[in-house]
């Protein structure tokens, strides 16, 4: 805490509107992180502000206690930063009515699951929170948690916190719910709700039957687009965040001006009105999700682990980049575009216009540290598909193999090459099979081979294409002798050239 300053709390007068506590909770959010304190939040305090309703959020963080902690000292309540070049705008949410660790009482998630008052279920949990296995697409019942989890522990994984808190939701009462995924997957509705199906029907005799007829009849799992960029709160921001309110705010979140929510309207248990925070219910979620996962976050990826090799602490820096911006126009118009349905009410120009102001916020400070890490997952939801129909339609993703190119190279470096500090800061759940992988692999295209091939960390479908493989492997190898720069202008060199036909490509 700074010297002698009061703590924020609702006590405290403070210089911005702050709503009255919320009577009641009807959500449970699973994954209190700056993103859904930045997000969903900040719609929900928009809904209740306009249309009231008993829709407080009860947040539950994984593991870690210092936002939970933090909460707790401050009533619940914390300051939005919304950041650009120029200005910085505060708003304090206020609409969490409680918070705690699962890991410290793994039942309450189960309890306030089976809880009637709580009729939806948020989730940010990562692309890495959903347990699933990157070949199969399948729950990854090899994994140590999700094998607890199934033989009865109290669950720790999230999948199995929903399936047993659905479960015992249907033993008492069954009301109706909603679980509702916002995390960077492709139909994250529909993917959640698999791998909870699968889980249950994994249980033991009929243990799960109970629970899989109310999924039939009572929950919905309506799948999500979400988009704001929240970067890593610092302490700066802290000070800054401090200094405007006049009051020590421990756990500020800083984010863009930009937000967008997109959500399938099938809420079984009923809804906040996040349309009066702007959020849009529509029937093309999907297309939505596409658009977001592959021109937002595939880019990024790219612009993260070329900026790293480069040098760059920051998104900004790295798009300020010449190479890089021109490798990004690429990708996104050539790569990414040809394989979304742009929703009807987007104008795809003006979209990834938007995409290059946002990169370029220099004021957010959004770190490629942050943007590179967990790629073996992120990158699982981004690449594969546009990178197979480019290839069915004879045409070599360039830029979608530099990106895969440039996350081995950061992460799993061939020996003796040093990615640079930003590269090396990543973490990844992947990152120490993989650096094994490289530490005896004779050279990128081993090594490429190994990791989406013989791995299949992209899936099935991936790993059985060669010129791909082929061609990230030259890549990691153009980047270790020749520097990014070089690998970048040679990608750019050939997607420029007529013909790129994959089965006959070679560097
Ligand atoms: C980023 C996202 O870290 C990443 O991989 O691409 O967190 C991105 O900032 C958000 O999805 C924006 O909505």
């Amino acid at each position: 805490m700074t010297g002698g300053t009061a703590r924020l709390g609702r006590a405290a007068r403070i210089g911005v509107d702050v709503r009255p506590a919320p009577h009641a909770a009807g959500i449970l959010h699973l994954g209190l992180g700056s993103f859904h304190r930045a997000h969903q939040a900040v719609y929900t305090a928009a809904a209740m502000d306009a249309h009231g309703g008993d829709w407080g959020i009860v947040g539950v963080a994984s593991r870690s206690h210092g936002i939970v902690d933090a909460m707790h000292e401050q009533d619940m309540l914390y300051a939005v930063a919304t950041i650009s070049p120029g200005s910085t705008v505060l708003g304090v949410p206020g609409v969490h009515t409680d918070a705690y660790v699962a890991a410290d009482d793994p039942d309450r998630v189960v309890a306030d699951l089976a809880d009637p008052r709580i009729r939806v279920a948020t989730l940010t949990v990562t692309e890495n929170g959903y347990s699933y296995s990157a070949a199969t697409q399948h729950l990854d019942t090899d994994d140590a948690v999700v094998r607890a989890d199934l033989d009865g522990a109290a669950p720790r994984s999230t999948v199995g916190q929903l399936a047993r808190g659905l479960q015992r939701r249907a033993g008492s009462g069954g009301a109706p719910i909603a679980i509702l995924s916002c995390d960077n997957l492709a139909s994250n509705g529909t993917h959640t709700e698999k791998l909870v199906r699968e889980f249950l029907a994994t249980l033991p005799g009929s243990e799960g039957a109970e629970a899989l007829a109310f999924l039939d009849e009572a929950v919905t799992f309506p799948s999500s687009m979400v988009d704001r960029i929240v970067p890593a709160t610092t302490p700066r921001l802290r000070d800054e965040v401090s200094a405007l309110l006049g009051l020590y705010d421990g756990i500020p979140v800083p984010a863009e001006p930009f937000t967008m929510w997109a959500i399938e309207d099938r809420f079984a248990g009923g809804r906040p009105a996040w349309e009066a925070g702007g959020a849009v219910f529509t029937d093309e979620v999907s297309r939505y999700e596409q658009l977001k996962v592959r021109l937002l976050n595939g880019t990024h990826s790219l612009i993260a682990y070329l900026g790293a090799l480069s040098g760059a602490a920051t998104i900004p820096e790295a798009i300020g980049s010449a190479g890089i911006e021109a490798a990004a126009r690429i990708v996104l118009r050539d790569e990414y575009e040809p394989s979304v349905d742009v929703p009807t009410a987007v104008d795809v120009r003006e979209y990834e216009r938007q995409l290059f102001d946002r990169w370029g916020n220099s004021a957010l400070g959004h770190r490629t540290t942050q943007v590179g890490s967990d790629g073996s997952v992120k990158l699982g939801q981004r690449i594969p598909e546009p990178a197979l129909q480019a290839l069915d339609e004879g045409r070599m993703p360039h830029l979608i193999a530099l990106t895969v190119a440039g996350y081995l190279s950061c992460v799993a470096p061939l020996t003796g090459t040093d990615p640079g500090e930003h590269a090396r800061a990543m973490t990844d759940p992947a990152r120490e099979a993989l650096a094994g992988l490289a530490a005896s692999a004779r050279d990128g295209r081993e090594l490429a081979q190994r990791v989406i091939g013989d791995r299949r960390l992209f899936g099935e479908r991936l790993a059985a294409r060669t010129p791909f493989i082929d061609r990230v492997g030259e890549l990691v190898d153009a980047i270790a002798r020749h520097g990014v720069a070089a690998a970048i202008d040679d990608c750019v060199g050939a997607s420029a050239a007529p013909d790129t036909n994959p089965k006959e490509h070679r560097a």
